[in-house]
């Protein structure tokens, strides 16, 4: 793919962002355009990472606050699920992880059982899951193992814990656990995940809603990729044809910044 001629405005919100697309689209005599920067290309399916993840029992990840992956079974079979990432950094990972439990009992197989939990998950970019990243339960039980008058304890997950701003300073680290503790399916063992650790919080069977948070400065490989962030701020130096053919007052919405 060729270099294509993009102006990376700096953050406009809101209508200043229409008001600049249509500058672009054709400004008013005196008033001129500021020059486009050059050398910011369209990123390319080369420049993504694969992303691979697997859950005891269910997972959604969050990317620089971007929703980019949710588990596809909830339940069984335990599977892994890969997707692929334009990776900005810093790189702020947030994942919500469910172990299977009845909300009201935090037991499973019909409030027979007391399952366990476990998440890992690792990046083209070398990016692992292990015991440096922040964890912290939201929903346990059922208290103290109780399986006779099992009860749940459980948080309100705060508003934007998937956001890279988010304080998790007063957070715990998560735990590792081997293999062994896990003892995860087939699927797991079919995809790399070499250099990955499994994670939980301490309690590997009664917490059941945990959310795993991670910030990464550096592509942990070493090497250098383009910063593709904020594409949506980025005004093509020659609008698309269509936006050319549409009538004045008839132009899409801007979209807002990325979140
Ligand atoms: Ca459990
Ligand atoms: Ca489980």
């Amino acid at each position: 793919m060729g270099t294509i001629g993009f102006r990376k405005a700096s953050f406009i919100p809101g209508a200043a962002v229409l008001a600049a697309a249509l500058l672009v689209g054709g400004a008013p005599a005196g008033t001129a355009a500021p020059p486009p920067a050059r050398g910011i290309r369209k990123p390319a399916l080369a420049d993504t990472v694969k992303a691979s993840m697997y859950a005891d029992n269910w997972f959604s990840l969050y990317v620089n606050g971007e929703l980019v992956a949710v588990d596809s079974i909830a339940f069984l079979p335990h599977n892994v699920v890969t997707v692929d990432l334009l990776p900005a950094y810093p790189m702020t990972i947030a994942v919500l992880a469910r172990d299977n439990a009845d909300p009201r009992t935090g037991m499973e197989y019909a409030n027979t059982n007391i399952g366990d939990g476990g998440f890992v998950l690792k990046f083209g970019d070398g990016t692992v899951t292990n015991g440096s990243w922040k964890a912290r339960c939201f929903s346990r039980g059922p208290i103290g193992g109780d399986t006779r008058n099992p009860r749940v304890e459980s948080e309100r997950i705060p508003d934007g814990w998937e956001k890279p701003e988010f304080d998790d300073s007063g957070w715990g680290r998560a735990r590792e656990y081997s293999e062994r503790e896990i003892d995860p399916k087939q699927p797991y063992y079919d995809t790399d995940f070499a250099g990955a650790r499994f994670i939980w919080t301490d309690d590997l069977l009664l917490d059941n809603t945990v959310i795993f948070r991670h910030r990464v400065e550096a592509p942990p490989d070493g090497r250098p990729r383009p910063d593709f962030s904020g594409l949506s701020d980025v005004v093509p130096e020659v609008p698309p044809k269509s936006a050319g053919r549409r009538p004045p007052g008839n132009r899409p919405p801007p979209r807002g910044p990325s979140r």
